[in-house]
């Protein structure tokens, strides 16, 4: 197979991608399944890959793989640089002030959980509070369980009414001087819920207390800016953007980051090392510690070039008419239940069919070659909270249609046909 030069790349990353073609650069949706054309409609859990994503990795394989920040050699510089530039692309896309604030990590869920531990185990003592929301996954619920457990301090939650939306005079109410951190999703994963983390962030914020938004949703669906929010910490996924699997990004406040002892200890974390005394490195990589997932950030890199060159507004508005469209399609199906009706939604569509389980729905649908989730999505209290065991689920991404909205509906009809 032949490999793109960096040059052709480079090329290919300079026009303009708009919604209306973005499909043909993912190679994968090309792909039948079942006999079916594949309508991919899980992209909550992950998306699918661009074409210059999928080359810029390969392209690193080929040409420049090396391991970073250690060797003076050609290769490893070449490596080095390619890292460390995704890492300005991912600081200027979150407009983070600097790269001192933008901490390569696996995901979401060890963004959140370094924040824990360090940030967390310093300043959260006994009978103190963390405030999370009723719609966190579990990646933002169980790392403060884990700490307020270690701590005796108390796991507070903000509730949600029935169309799933928080209580923000709950809210208001649960902040006190015990509170110690306040965690919250920016877009709901279950219910596709946008929450109004801005002015959620600027209420703790005026007694003090630091936030982090957990936005593995949020980053493939709205611009996000970090001075703009003013958070203290926030936390994305690459695979949830169009970049590989396996590197996320924390965000972090320079102050409170200098401040918070290490996460893990290793390489690269050290300026120098005595049996006696070791003494950290500077941000970012005072949070980095061993050999990082180099081929990763350079695709996030890329998918970040790439989504730089869509109209970001343009995808958030055909998102939403995606959404609208297969929300009316949908509630148009007798005992179809939708599962998440705030005004202000992503294009997330969690639902119940009556007297019919939810895994039995995805199955029917997967030999239509319709890709959606099925289940309590790692957000067990979501489901508690509005009385199902599980749910079916289609998220959408820019490169869905209206078209493949009509089959999928026409599959569910059959699901009842076949179930009912
Ligand atoms: N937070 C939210 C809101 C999420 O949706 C997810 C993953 C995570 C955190 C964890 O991200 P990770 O990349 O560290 O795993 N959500 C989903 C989902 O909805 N289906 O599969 C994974």
């Amino acid at each position: 197979m032949e490999i793109a030069s960096a040059t052709y790349i480079e090329e290919k990353l300079k026009a303009p991608v708009p919604v209306e073609s973005c499909r043909f650069h993912f190679p994968l949706l090309r792909r039948q399944v079942n006999g079916k054309p594949l309508i991919y409609f899980d992209n909550a859990a992950t998306s699918q890959k661009p074409q210059v994503v999928i080359d810029a990795i390969m392209r690193f394989y080929h040409e420049e793989n090396s391991n970073i920040h250690r060797g003076v050699h050609y290769l490893s510089t070449k490596a080095t640089e390619a890292y460390e530039e995704a890492r300005v692309k991912a600081q200027k896309f979150i407009n983070a002030r600097s790269i001192e604030e933008v901490i390569y990590v696996r995901g979401t869920t060890e963004a959140i959980n370094l924040v824990a531990a360090t940030y967390g185990r310093k300043n959260v003592n006994e009978g103190d509070e963390v405030l999370i929301s009723a719609m966190e996954h579990h990646s933002n619920i169980v790392p403060w369980q884990i700490l307020c457990e270690e701590k005796k301090a108390i796991l507070r939650v903000i509730p949600m009414n029935d169309d799933g939306e928080l209580l923000l005079d709950e809210y208001d109410r649960l902040l006190n001087d015990r509170t110690k951190m306040v965690c919250l999703a920016h877009i709901s994963n279950a219910l596709g819920t946008i929450n109004p983390v801005k002015r959620m962030i600027a209420t703790a914020r005026a007694r003090g207390i630091p936030v982090l938004i957990d936005g593995a949703q949020a980053l493939p669906h709205i611009k996000v800016d970090m001075q703009d929010l003013d958070c203290d910490f926030y936390a994305f996924s690459s695979h949830k953007m169009f970049g590989p699997t396996g590197v996320g990004v924390l965000y972090g406040k320079k102050e409170l980051l200098s401040a918070m002892p290490p996460y893990q200890g290793g390489g690269d974390m050290i300026k120098s090392v005595t049996f006696e005394k070791t003494a950290y490195n500077d941000l970012p990589y005072k949070f980095e510690a061993g050999t990082p997932n180099i081929e990763g950030a350079i695709g996030l890199g890329a998918a970040i070039d790439y989504m730089k060159r869509m109209d970001l507004d343009a995808v958030a508005a055909y998102e939403h008419e995606l959404l609208t469209y297969a929300t009316t399609q949908l509630l148009e199906i007798s005992g179809l239940r939708i599962i998440g009706t705030a005004k202000e939604k992503a294009s997330v569509i969690s639902f119940v069919l009556e007297g019919i389980h939810p895994h039995d729905i995805g199955t029917i649908l997967d030999y239509e070659g319709i890709a959606i989730r099925t289940g309590h999505h790692c957000a067990q209290p979501v489901m508690q909270r509005f009385g199902v065991p599980a749910t079916a689920r289609a998220s959408f991404a820019f490169y869905n249609t209206k078209e493949e909205v009509d089959v999928l509906v026409k599959a569910i009809h059959k699901v009842k046909e076949v179930l009912g």
